[in-house]
């Protein structure tokens, strides 16, 4: 094994060194690479620094299979199994922090950051006061997307099968920010990112928070007809998905299968986003460059899982 390492350390070493110049990344070789030890499960974002955790690939049945009695769960119907391509998805809500630097480094016209301040103090609270246009602004200057409705309610289940709530069928004040406070939820309104446990995924704030916009197009009917695998949501609508809950909103609204909607020009303080990436990731942070558009699969150096690279248009 440690020869293999080693073998595999050269690789990388020329792999780095090949990636210093201009034209050449093609000389990688990931055929030389042990890929024993599986995919990185957590990667840092270059563009906003974000945590990203892996989800694997997968089916679930989507949907409320609780049958939960109120009317506005009917939308959750009928449960159907969905299978999911392996995805990227944000440890945690995009931050004040990053959109921020999002609005700096690019230009783009923002100006509600008072709005944002009254109820998101801090960097590290989520942003909020966002457009579907301006979340999806956000994710295409990271290299990332908005997840799809159904990536984001298998990510929100934790690897769990038809419980209520990504971590079980109950919840409290312990598990979440939502209306009111008590035990660990100490927030009216939002709480920075991440105060409160992950779900089996590692990812923080599912539940809660802010409610989360999806890519997809509402419509209540969906589900009836939506594909196995990948679904992207209906062609055209005239609102898009959020999901998750919030700080203003009361447990029932929390709960994994429920489907909220919004206009695509509508912004509030109870909902923001975060983001996706297609696997193996894009970018991984702290090499060069130029390495963002090579494909490379490298050792674990030092202990560190295997990591991915991969052309930003798709190729492999
Ligand atoms: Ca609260
Ligand atoms: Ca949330």
């Amino acid at each position: 094994m440690i020869l293999n390492k080693s073998r595999i350390f050269a690789v990388l070493l020329l792999v780095v060194l090949v990636g210093c110049g201009e034209d050449e990344p093609e000389k990688v070789k990931p055929k030389e690479v042990d890929a024993d030890e599986g995919p990185m499960k957590r990667i840092i974002w270059e563009a906003d620094g974000a945590s990203m955790a892996l989800i694997p690939a997968g089916s679930f049945e989507m949907g409320d299979s609780k049958d939960e009695p109120e009317a506005w769960m009917e939308g959750s119907h009928p449960v159907h199994t969905v299978e999911l391509d392996a995805f990227y998805m944000d440890v945690h809500e995009v931050t004040v922090g990053q959109f921020r630097k999002f609005v700096e480094e690019s230009g783009y016209v923002y100006n509600l950051w008072d709005d944002v301040a009254v109820f998101s103090s801090t960097g590290k609270h989520p942003m909020i006061w966002v457009t579907w246009d301006d979340a999806t602004a956000y994710a295409e200057w990271a290299g990332k997307r908005l997840p799809t409705e159904a990536e984001w309610e298998y990510a929100a289940r934790g690897g769990l099968s038809g419980k209520r709530y990504p971590w079980g069928d109950e919840i409290t004040d312990d598990h979440a920010n939502y209306f009111g406070t008590g035990g660990k939820d100490k927030w009216e309104y939002c709480a920075p990112v991440g105060s409160l446990k992950p779900n089996g995924y590692g990812l923080y704030d599912m539940a809660g928070n802010v409610f989360e916009l999806c890519s997809d197009w509402y419509n209540e009917d969906y589900y009836s007809n939506s594909p196995l695998r990948n679904p992207q949501g209906p062609s055209t609508g005239e609102s898009h998905v959020l999901r998750g809950g919030s700080c203003n909103f009361n447990t029932d609204f929390l709960r994994a299968a429920f489907r909220d909607y919004v206009g695509p020009s509508y912004s509030s303080f109870y909902y923001g986003f975060r983001c996706v990436s297609g696997f193996p990731a894009a970018q991984v942070v702290g090499l060069p460059l130029s390495l963002s558009s090579t494909v490379l699969t490298a050792l674990p150096l030092f202990g560190y899982s295997v990591f991915k690279f991969k052309y930003k248009d798709g190729k492999v």
